[in-house]
């Protein structure tokens, strides 16, 4: 596995390439054009003068989070086409750039969902949460306007104020799509952009919806073993493949986070790996990364991925504001970095154990 921090270029994160540099094992970011719209066709040149400017700090671009999927190609409306002709060129001008992961998503209308930005937990931190009541009790119009406060001036990924002003006009888009249209719809995309990955051997990592239920009626699909699999099979090469967020998965405690990784051995291409802290199963917050902290077993986790011979990125994911840190919530500095050093310890000890038991079995 390549040790990564995501990061959202210098004109919108209030994080430095300097500073990821100096987290001990971290040598690439996971970035994105961010003042891009979905359907637009990222230009090489832009592409270029990301990679140099990373690589001028020192560290690679290991992969993209995210080149977001335009809704006419979600709902599957007669203009999808053409969006998808440029998802295929913003693709090829990546492959042509040496860049060969891509994450996405294919939620409808709000990408994650939290209700608080800032819970405060004990230890005077603060942390994203959900709580389900919240939402039920809550008119999805209202949603930005209630969280927007706590975003600390930054805009967040699938929140932006253009979108979220048109979030009525989203709604009534999504009207007629149920699980089983978005899942062909999804077919439809990714058969259009297969030829595209393999030519240039772009890995696509569908990131699961979250949390991993619907939301406000809407569809949500990438949210079970069941369906992840459906999912692989219906496109069945080996660049139709997932984001493994233990974050996002997890939030639906019947979905057991080893079990699935295991799996999908060949085709998780990238990972986000963090911990929750359950109150109730539709209450949870953020909990720091690690186990004793929150509710998952993270060694369990870290364990499964070095078991199917995961290989590729995998990134902290959100982090607890801590030590006065001004940023994105869940994209300080701090915690990320302390949680990138706790996954690089257990990765260490998970393989050094491994090796010790095949030179004592005489392997
Ligand atoms: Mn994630």
């Amino acid at each position: 596995m390549e040790m990564t921090l995501r990061w959202y270029g210098s004109a919108f994160d209030t994080v430095t390439l300097k500073q990821i540099r100096q987290i001990p094992g971290v040598g690439g970011v996971i970035t994105t054009l961010y003042d891009t719209v979905p359907g637009e066709v990222w230009s090489r040149e832009a592409i270029r003068k990301m990679k140099e400017e990373v690589a001028e700090a020192g560290l690679r671009v290991s992969g993209i989070e995210s080149v977001n999927v335009h809704d006419a190609i979600k709902v599957g409306s007669s203009d999808r086409d053409a969006y998808i002709e440029n998802y295929i060129q913003t693709l090829e001008n990546l492959g042509l750039e040496d860049i060969h992961l891509v994450c996405y998503n294919f939620m409808p209308v709000f990408d994650w969902t939290r209700t608080e930005l800032a819970r405060k937990r004990q230890d005077g931190s603060t942390v994203l949460a959900y709580n389900q009541k919240t939402v039920d009790d809550m008119d999805p119009e209202k949603m930005f306007e209630s969280i927007e406060s706590d975003m600390n001036g930054t805009v967040m990924p699938g929140w932006e104020p253009e979108r979220m002003e048109r979030v009525k006009e989203l709604f009534e888009l999504y009207k007629d799509v149920d699980d089983e249209k978005l899942f062909e719809n999804l077919k439809y995309f990714l058969e259009k952009i297969m030829p595209v990955c393999n030519k240039y051997d772009i890995k696509m990592a569908i990131h699961p919806d979250d949390p991993a239920w619907s939301v406000f009626g809407l569809p949500r699909i990438i949210i079970n073993k069941k369906n992840i699999l459906r999912m692989m099979k219906m496109v069945d090469d080996p660049h139709n493949g997932v984001t493994f967020c233990s974050g996002s998965y997890g939030t639906n405690l019947e979905n057991d986070l080893p079990d699935m990784i295991r799996s999908l051995k060949g085709r998780i291409h990238f990972a986000h790996v963090r911990n929750l802290k359950f109150n109730s199963p539709t209450d949870f917050e953020e909990a720091a990364h690690l186990s004793s902290d929150g509710t998952f077993d993270m060694y369990e986790i870290m364990k499964a991925l070095y078991d199917i011979g995961f290989d590729g990125p995998i990134r902290p994911d959100h982090g607890r504001m801590i030590w006065d840190e001004v940023a994105m919530p869940g994209y300080g500095l701090y915690d990320r970095a302390l949680g990138a050093t706790y996954l690089n310890g257990l990765w260490e000890a998970i393989d050094k154990n491994a090796r010790r038991g095949q030179e004592r079995s005489g392997q």
